[in-house]
């Protein structure tokens, strides 16, 4: 790292900035310095986690297993670190980061507390100068958006919100003292993956609950269990096989759907695989059946076994007819994974309001007025989502060649090759960014799948003597159809998902991810690079 003095600021340059310090950036830090790069990381929290730094609320766990859902890079961490249950909590994997960041010694890369505001591009230089607000000025020949796809919380334009008297709180914003919900009525705003995880946990403590539920969700309960010791030891001594399953799945995890389709199978065996898979629990429910995703036939089988199984655990049949989705083909929304969700709704104290029936209207320093009643609350829980995919790189000004803002280049809808770069941004990379499979895959690899794919791209350029890549406006173009085809294929669009942009007002409507499958991408990713970075055209150096 070099400081030259700049005519106001003293301008920090580096081989690479990177842009948060989640479970992407520290990666990417670890991997960029083992490689001779010097590399500063930038993080607005205090600490490393990104994601799982915010994510606080209570109930808040991973929905992929603990021991899927970390660092494969290093076969000492994956020994070394011992995962206490099935799916682990937010705290858990909080401690389990900082563990890796003290072991990896990756902290005095990291600046805390600093917001990354703008990157712009020389296009003398072809360098990046990123500002902060705290008034760094960085020069970086390489730009790594490792910000996260749900990162920038979403907060609905409730009338009155900011008058609200009682306690106001987002899951994605969770305050760091402990929130005592003890003897106050609560309502909860939102029943995605967030609300449905804290809605059984508060209502342990609260006095009263109301859930104002807008679109019922699909959820699995998730069997999570304590892991024993014999569990653990049988998972590290098989780890590489474990691993080798989840890089060539669907989704990054070392799970295999049954070997027929749905319709193909008997209806003994169609129950059967449907409940083995219900009682392995969560997500991946919606994977039992290859062909799941793509027929509405063998979609609605898989859906018909879900209503049964959750009408059984509710006892007032309208409150099922309320829980129950009707208006998505099951899984078109990420499936939820819970505890005791549905049942919490059983409690005399619980209380379901669709949105839908009875809209919110606008919020009192009392509390909540729907369009036929007022709900006097001591504290409101925002459950109400992310700007996905987009909306962490929306806030920070991105400036390519020609003075064109990423931002405005994507107002029509998020354009990639390969979700990593761009037209127009040379040696800007985006860690899990749109066109990517990202969250519909095991992040945790996705992230070190990308990271070694821009650094193998950046020891290709230094070892072929190039300044810069940057994807062609053609590879972009046909990137984004590409990944259109795939989605029109399959049965997601048809749902108004955070994948689809669609629970944001105002975003364009469109599938945002690659849905090929994480090994397909991975495999897409790799012909790229071993074709000489087809689709990028390499620069050499001005
Ligand atoms: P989600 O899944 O986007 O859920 C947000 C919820 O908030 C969802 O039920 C929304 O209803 C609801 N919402 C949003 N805006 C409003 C308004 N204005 N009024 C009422 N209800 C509203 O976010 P999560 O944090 O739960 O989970 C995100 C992902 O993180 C999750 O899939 C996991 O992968 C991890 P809607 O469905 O839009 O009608």
């Amino acid at each position: 790292m070099s400081s030259s003095a700049g005519s106001q600021r003293s301008v920090v340059e580096v081989d690479a900035v990177v842009v948060g310090a989640g479970f992407a950036g520290l990666y990417a830090l670890h991997k960029l310095r083992g490689q001779g790069l010097s590399v500063t990381v930038f993080e607005a929290a205090p600490e490393v986690g990104g994601t799982w730094y915010y994510n606080r609320y209570p109930g808040a766990r991973c929905d992929v297993e603990s021991v899927d859902y970390c660092y494969s890079f290093s076969t000492e961490l994956e020994q070394e670190w011992d995962w206490s249950e099935k799916y682990a909590t937010q705290a858990e994997i909080l401690r389990y980061l900082n563990w890796v960041a003290d072991k990896l010694c990756l902290r005095d890369g990291i600046t805390f507390n600093t917001r990354v505001t703008s990157a712009v591009l020389d296009e003398e230089t072809l360098r990046w100068t990123v500002t902060t607000d705290r008034g760094d000025v960085v020069s970086a020949r390489f730009c790594i958006m490792a910000t996260g796809p749900l990162s920038a919380a979403l907060t609905p334009d409730f009338p009155g919100l900011d008058s609200f008297a009682g306690e106001l709180c987002h899951t994605a914003h969770w305050p760091h003292e402990t929130v005592d919900f003890t003897g106050k009525r609560v309502a909860v705003i939102g029943t995605g993956s967030s609300g449905i995880q804290s809605i059984p946990v508060i209502a342990e403590q609260a006095e009263r609950l109301y859930v104002f539920q807008r679109t019922p969700n699909y959820s699995v309960p998730s069997g999570n269990r304590p892991l024993s010791d014999d569990e653990r030891a049988q998972i590290k001594a098989t780890y590489a096989e474990r691993r080798r399953l989840s890089w060539r799945s669907g989704g990054g995890s070392p799970h295999v759907a049954h070997p027929k389709l749905t319709m193909e199978a008997t209806p003994e065996e169609r129950r059967e695989a449907f409940e083995k898979r219900w009682q392995l629990g969560g997500v991946l429910f919606s994977k039992t059946f290859s062909d799941q995703m793509i027929d509405m036939e063998a979609n609605e089988e898989a859906r018909k076994f879900y209503e049964e199984k959750v009408r059984a655990v509710i006892d007032d049949p309208e409150v099922a007819d309320l829980l129950i989705p009707n208006d998505h083909p099951i899984g078109t929304k990420r499936i939820c994974t819970d505890t005791n969700y549905f049942q919490t709704f059983n409690k005399p104290h619980v209380t379901l309001i669709s949105v839908r029936k009875t809209p919110i209207e606008s919020i009192d320093a009392t509390g909540i007025n729907t369009s036929d009643t007022h709900y006097d609350v001591d504290a409101i829980v925002l459950a109400t989502g992310f700007d996905a995919m987009t909306g962490a790189l929306a806030k920070i000004d991105i400036v390519g060649r020609g003075g064109q803002k990423l931002r405005d280049d994507w107002t029509d809808g998020p354009r990639t090759y390969l979700g990593l770069g761009v037209d127009g941004f040379p040696n800007l990379f985006l860690v899990s960014g749109p066109g990517a499979p990202a969250v519909l895959a095991n992040m945790v690899l996705h992230a070190e799948a990308h990271v070694n794919w821009i650094a193998d791209a950046i020891g290709y350029l230094d070892a072929h003597g190039y300044a810069a890549m940057e994807a062609t406006a053609d590879a972009v173009d046909n990137w984004v159809a590409e990944c259109d085809r795939r989605a029109e294929a399959t049965l997601f669009p048809k749902a108004n998902s955070w994948y689809m942009g669609a629970n944001v007002p105002g975003k364009p409507r469109g599938f945002m991810l690659f849905i090929g499958g994480f090994g397909v991408y991975l495999d897409i990713c790799n012909e790229v690079a071993d074709a000489g970075y087809k689709g990028f055209e390499l620069i050499s150096a001005p």
